[in-house]
Parts: C-alpha cells; sequence; structure tokens
C-alpha cells in the first residue's frame, strides 16, 4: 500500500482573492489523513510551509502583482518536492492556490530528470493556467504555473531552475471551459494532450485517460496529479474563487480517481484552489477528501458497506 505525506501549501496570493491560506487546515478538519489511513495506507502529516518574503521584484508586465511572495513560494515547495518526491512517499500537496504547482510540479519535474525518468502531468482543471508573466492578463499567478512548467518567457533567473520544461505531449488537461486566447495558442503550439468538456460530453474520461496513461506507463514515467477544485461542477463544490459552469460530475471525477488507482502510476498530488471561505459547512473540502479515498482505493461497495 503506498504511503502518503500531507504536506499544507496555504500560498493564497496567487488567487484574485483571499481564502485559499485555510485550505490545508480545511482538508485537515475534513479528515483526509485519518480517511486515507482508514483504507490501510500509513499516513503522515508532515506539517505547513510558511515563507520569508524577499524583496520586491519588479516585472515589465504591469498587471502582474505579488511576485516576489509566489517566487518565494515556488522555491520552497519546488525544495520540499524534489526531496519528497525522491523517497517511497506519494505527497499529497494541500493548497492553496494553483500557483503552488509552478513548485511542486517543477521540484517533482528536477526529481524525475535526477533518476532519469520522463514527469507526466494529469491536470484536471476548467483553465490551463498556462499563461506566462509576459501574457498574463489578470496579473493573478495562479493563470501561470504551466506557463512556467513549459518554458514559457519571463520566468527564467526567478523562477527556480527546472531541469527541463514537460514537453506538452506530456501534459494530459481535463475539464477545461475557459481559455484564454494565449492560452490556446500555447496548448496548439505545445502538443498538450486537451480534453475540454465538449471532448468529455463525446468521448467520457475513461477512453483519452486510459490512452495517456498507456503513454506514462510506457515511458516508464513519473505521474504527477494536479486537481483544482474548478475541474468539478460549482454546483457540488462552490468553494472555489474561480467558478465555471458546466464542470466534471460526481461520478466523472470519481471514475477518473478509480482509474488512477488501478493504474498504480500516481506519484504525486496537488489539491488545490479550495477557498472555506466560500464554503457551505465543509461540503466541498468533503467532496475533495473523498475523491482522495477513490483515487487511494475506496470502492463504491467499500462506501456501501462501511458505516457513513
Ligand atoms: N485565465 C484567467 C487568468 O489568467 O486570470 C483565469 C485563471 C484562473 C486560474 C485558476 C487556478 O485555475
Ligand atoms: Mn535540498
Ligand atoms: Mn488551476
Ligand atoms: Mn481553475
Amino acid at each position: 500500500m503506498p504511503s502518503y505525506q500531507l504536506i499544507g501549501s496555504p500560498i493564497e496570493i496567487g488567487a484574485g482573492r483571499g481564502g485559499c491560506l485555510m485550505g490545508p487546515d480545511a482538508y485537515r478538519t475534513a479528515g483526509l489523513g485519518p480517511s486515507l489511513a482508514s483504507l490501510g495506507h500509513d499516513v503522515q502529516d508532515v506539517g505547513t510551509l510558511w515563507v520569508d518574503v524577499g524583496p520586491d521584484i519588479p516585472h515589465p508586465n504591469p498587471a502582474v502583482h505579488h511576485l516576489a511572495e509566489v517566487v518565494a513560494w515556488t522555491h520552497q515547495i519546488a525544495e520540499f518536492s524534489f526531496h519528497a518526491c525522491r523517497t517511497e512517499h506519494t505527497p499529497i500537496f494541500m493548497g492553496g492556490d494553483h500557483a503552488m504547482a509552478a513548485g511542486s510540479i517543477g521540484g517533482h519535474a528536477n526529481a524525475a530528470h535526477h533518476d532519469g525518468r520522463p514527469l507526466f502531468v494529469l491536470w484536471l482543471d476548467a483553465h490551463p493556467d498556462l499563461h506566462t508573466l509576459d501574457t498574463t492578463e489578470s496579473g493573478n499567478l495562479h493563470g501561470t504555473p504551466m506557463g512556467y512548467l513549459t518554458g514559457g518567457t519571463g520566468f527564467e533567473g526567478i523562477y527556480p531552475p527546472l531541469a527541463a520544461p514537460i514537453p506538452g505531449p506530456n501534459i494530459c488537461m481535463m475539464g477545461l471551459r475557459s481559455v484564454d486566447p494565449a492560452e490556446r495558442a500555447a496548448i496548439q503550439r505545445l502538443g498538450i494532450d486537451a480534453h475540454d468538456m465538449r471532448a468529455i460530453d463525446e468521448t467520457g474520461v475513461r477512453a483519452p485517460l486510459e490512452a495517456f496513461l498507456a503513454r506514462v506507463r510506457a515511458a516508464n514515467g513519473r505521474l504527477h496529479v494536479s486537481l483544482d477544485v474548478d475541474f468539478l461542477d460549482p454546483s457540488i463544490a462552490p468553494a472555489v474563487g474561480t467558478t465555471v459552469p458546466g464542470g466534471a460530475t460526481f461520478r466523472e471525477a470519481h471514475l477518473i480517481m478509480e482509474v488512477l488507482h488501478e493504474s498504480g502510476l500516481v506519484n504525486a498530488i496537488d489539491l488545490v484552489e479550495l477557498n472555506p471561505f466560500l464554503d457551505d459547512r465543509g461540503r466541498t473540502a468533503k467532496l475533495m477528501v473523498d475523491l482522495c479515498g477513490s483515487l487511494a482505493g475506496r470502492t463504491i461497495l467499500d462506501r456501501v458497506t462501511r458505516s457513513a
């Protein structure tokens, strides 16, 4: 049984509004650790990261804000991820907004490169988060981690150096339904394996996911799953600051997690963009914890035969 390391990554200044700061403790209150342990896993909550912000970092794009703080978080999270991803544990990064993925996935990419293995990413999100520091119009840096991870412009010399950009075909995006023009162009230029909600309506989630996982397996790759709360339909997951109608259903999300569990390929997980301040008594946090249970091997029969 895999062992899980829970790490709080309470970055919130990448988002347009506060609240993701409370994400890690919301997952703890929703019982993430005990829920995984109840499936027989060894679970270690290693605490919550924090940063000392360095001097301000000006950038030519006037829209960009909080760059110094996001950079400090990225270095901190990348350092933790590099080491955590070289152990036998599966780190679960409890966010915090999606800007943290520059560190969690960047550190994982460097660890994979160090071990001579390619890194693959499953990006479950309404958004590709593929802006660069030059193309972002909102300046909210949670819209840019994939721009950094794929070698986009403007990050060099500021963000941690990447051993190598993640190739587009190594990235599978599912759930897209809010894509800016610069991101659409990047998806096509990079050859990202992108499945928007129209595609998922037509094919379902299983076929594209199995095809992607077959490529991960064939390449002896490592796999990082980055789950943004706004991948889910707002009707079942309202506690997120960037809701977009027409998201994944409860069963589509659980099927993805069950297929991932059966693949045995997942090496690291991000849970991002939960904003408990926007929540309805923890319902969204509990759903994310439930999805983690499916990723960790809980079957519906377990749920039916076990007390709630
Ligand atoms: N593309 C928009 C922007 O750049 O501001 C919206 C980004 C939302 C990002 C959330 C984390 O997924
Ligand atoms: Mn070190
Ligand atoms: Mn996102
Ligand atoms: Mn999103």
